[in-house]
């Protein structure tokens, strides 16, 4: 692995095949400008690799990790058991159970050693990062700032589209489907 300047947010995924998904974290986190990661590494093929990975990052000052997996989930719970920092786990639909038994793999962690779950796929992958950020900007006002900003940008684009259904149902337009 080359050795740059610290991640704040390293985001692990299970396999390469995690990444079209687990890839809307790593955009939300490059839109706010905060500098991140991504590793391919699995708690089950490669046990040793993550956590020495894991502890690797802890060490050198990583924040936040953010853990993609599918089937039966147990990276984000693996990294949790060896690094103090938060992990928020992103459970993803790749099994013939559609994501279920990755959902309840991550949210289901016994008392102790906790996990944050987000929702299964792309919401969950991007709420995983905005969450990242929401913990870095407790000690940040300006990246505080920018997260205020995009939630400004959500609230005009939900008025926007209120605006646009009263003016459809006034003119008689049918409804989109
Ligand atoms: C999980 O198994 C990975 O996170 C991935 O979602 C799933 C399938 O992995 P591949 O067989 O595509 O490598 O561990």
């Amino acid at each position: 692995m080359p050795r740059t300047s610290t991640p704040s947010v390293v985001i692990f995924m299970g396999s390469d095949s995690d990444w079209p998904v687990m890839g809307r974290a790593a955009q939300v986190l490059e839109e706010f400008g905060v500098p991140h990661q991504a590793i391919v590494s699995s708690a089950h093929r490669t046990h040793d690799r993550t956590v020495r990975l894991v502890k690797d990052f802890t060490r050198r000052g990583t924040r936040v990790f953010i853990a993609g997996a599918g089937a039966a989930a147990h990276l984000a719970g693996a990294l949790a058991a060896v690094t103090p920092r938060p992990v928020i786990g992103v459970p993803l639909a790749s099994s013939p159970l559609s994501g279920l038994d990755s959902l309840l793999s991550t949210a289901q962690m016994p008392s102790g050693v906790p996990v944050a779950c987000t929702a299964i796929g792309e919401a969950g992958a991007r709420n995983a990062a905005l969450l990242a950020v929401e913990i870095l900007a407790l000690a940040d006002r300006k990246l505080e700032g920018r997260l205020l900003a995009y939630r400004r940008t959500l609230e005009r684009e939900v008025v926007r589209k209120d605006a646009k259904l009263q003016k459809d149902r006034r003119q008689g337009r049918p409804a989109a489907r």
